[in-house]
């Protein structure tokens, strides 16, 4: 129960006249239609508690069951694409609940793309949604089970976030290494657009809810564990987190990393190579409708142990072959000194019978246009010695070099030392194709002991 002054009760009915114009429809199939950015006024003391969503988890409030009682529903349709957020004030004692659906018209059994699981701390309702310009969503408004009926107001309104660091444009920066405390609970967090939308963050769904937003500064060349898989942090929070190269709000191509869960549930480990003195932009969320976000703990370290990344295809793809083989360039095994023949860099999906090599620096990955394709390695770039790339089907060629073919050579070897940021790629010939050459994805490592 949430009480409210006589004079916010007053303010209330003046809004209800002033835009009485939209009620909200009784049954989903007859709903109000509204548009745009506004605030409508919505009555639910004649409503009826109709037969759609009624039993979406995602709408399980407490103890009250995930039902609307004496629920009225509106098609909103967005004129513009951005982050809103649809707010409810309503009558002290109607205790409002509020369901946004990617629908049109009754939502059946599907589930909401957003629901107030949740009391605003004056009683309020709200969530916030990335709409779609010409999109039109299906609004349900109602009580808690058990809560009477009543008038209110829906709030529809452009949305950048609750406070500072819930915006991507306004992140909270993090310093040097350590275990880090948020808040991500529901009445100062939400979810808009930012970073909803990266394939490479699709478990179930892209989205990360109630999303916060960091910048972090590599303070050196390495691996490291961006974390809320540690002793401080209980299991049963299903967090999800990405991290972003550079500063500011995502744009494609930005993301280094993304996870979900640990193991097999809950909380999230990203593992991610990163250079000195760069700027990196971390996203801080839950897995979507997986439970409600509040104070967590973030851990980022460098890992002591030795570790290779994957191929940073993502930063730096492959020039396809002539045949349309995609070149892939692995690393297998631990980077390490003291076993330089056990890590292994392989070639792979190149054209068969080619003459081909690895090329490496010791200056980092670049992605800058070369050959018609991308060169993936900051030079100066040393060659490793010339390869066949045998097979004999299309895409079956591949060559493989260790990390003592890269120790060996004999200027760029000197620089294979514990803590170096490798990067490399593969060449091959490949008459048919322009520039005569294909080009790998790019692979980089840190070297260790
Ligand atoms: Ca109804
Ligand atoms: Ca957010
Ligand atoms: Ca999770």
């Amino acid at each position: 129960m949430h009480a409210r002054s006589a004079l916010r009760s007053a303010f209330a009915l003046l809004v209800c006249v002033r835009f009485a114009f939209a009620q909200g429809g009784d049954e989903c199939s007859a709903p109000a239609a509204i548009a745009g950015a506004g605030t409508f006024a919505f009555d639910t003391t004649t409503a009826t508690t109709g037969a759609d969503g009624q039993a979406n988890s995602e709408c399980y409030f407490n103890g009250a069951g995930a039902g609307f009682a004496q629920d009225v529903w509106f098609a909103w349709t967005a004129t513009s694409s951005e982050s809103v957020r649809l707010h409810v004030s309503a009558d002290a004692l109607l205790n409002p609940k509020l369901a946004v659906y990617a629908t049109a018209g009754c939502p059946a059994f599907a589930a909401p793309l957003a629901c107030s699981t949740f009391a605003l701390p004056n009683g309020d309702a709200a969530v916030s949604i990335c709409a779609q310009a010409g999109s039109t969503y299906v609004v349900q408004i109602g009580s808690d089970p058990g809560s009477p009926a009543g008038t209110g107001t829906l709030t529809i309104e452009p949305w950048n976030g609750l406070g500072a660091n819930d915006d991507c444009g306004a992140p909270a920066h993090l310093e040097g290494m350590g275990v880090f405390a948020y808040d991500n609970g529901p009445n100062v967090t939400s979810t808009g657009c930012q970073g909803q939308n990266e394939s490479a963050c699709y478990y179930a769904t892209t989205a990360i809810e109630w999303d916060l937003w960091f910048t972090w500064t590599a303070p050196a060349d390495g691996i490291v564990n961006v974390t809320t898989c540690h002793p401080g942090m209980p299991t049963w929070r299903d967090t999800k987190l990405a991290i972003y190269r550079g500063a500011g709000c995502p744009t494609p191509g930005m993301l280094l990393a993304c996870d979900d869960d640990c193991v097999t549930a809950g909380p999230s480990d990203i593992v991610a190579l990163v250079q000195a003195g760069q700027t990196y932009t971390l996203q801080v969320g839950e897995t979507p409708f997986a439970g409600f976000g509040g104070p967590g703990w973030v851990r980022i370290e460098f890992l002591s142990s030795c570790a290779i990344q994957g191929p940073s295809g993502a930063f730096c793809g492959p020039k396809p072959t002539s045949h349309g083989c995609v070149p892939s360039l692995l690393g297998v095994g631990d980077p390490s000194l003291s076993a330089a023949s056990s890590f292994h860099v392989r070639a792979t999906s190149l054209e068969p019978q080619r003459n081909g090599l690895v090329f490496f620096g010791a200056n980092g990955p670049a992605n800058l246009p070369f050959q018609g394709g991308s060169l993936c390695v900051v030079g100066p770039l040393w060659r490793l010695a010339v390869r066949n790339t045998s097979g004999s089907a299309n895409c079956t060629g591949s060559f493989d070099y260790t990390l003592a073919d890269l120790v060996a050579h004999p200027t760029g070897g000197t620089f294979v030392t514990p803590g170096t940021r490798i990067a490399c790629q593969a060449w091959t010939r490949d008459p048919s194709a322009s520039f005569g050459t294909s080009l790998s994805s790019g692979l980089d490592f840190v070297v260790c002991q």
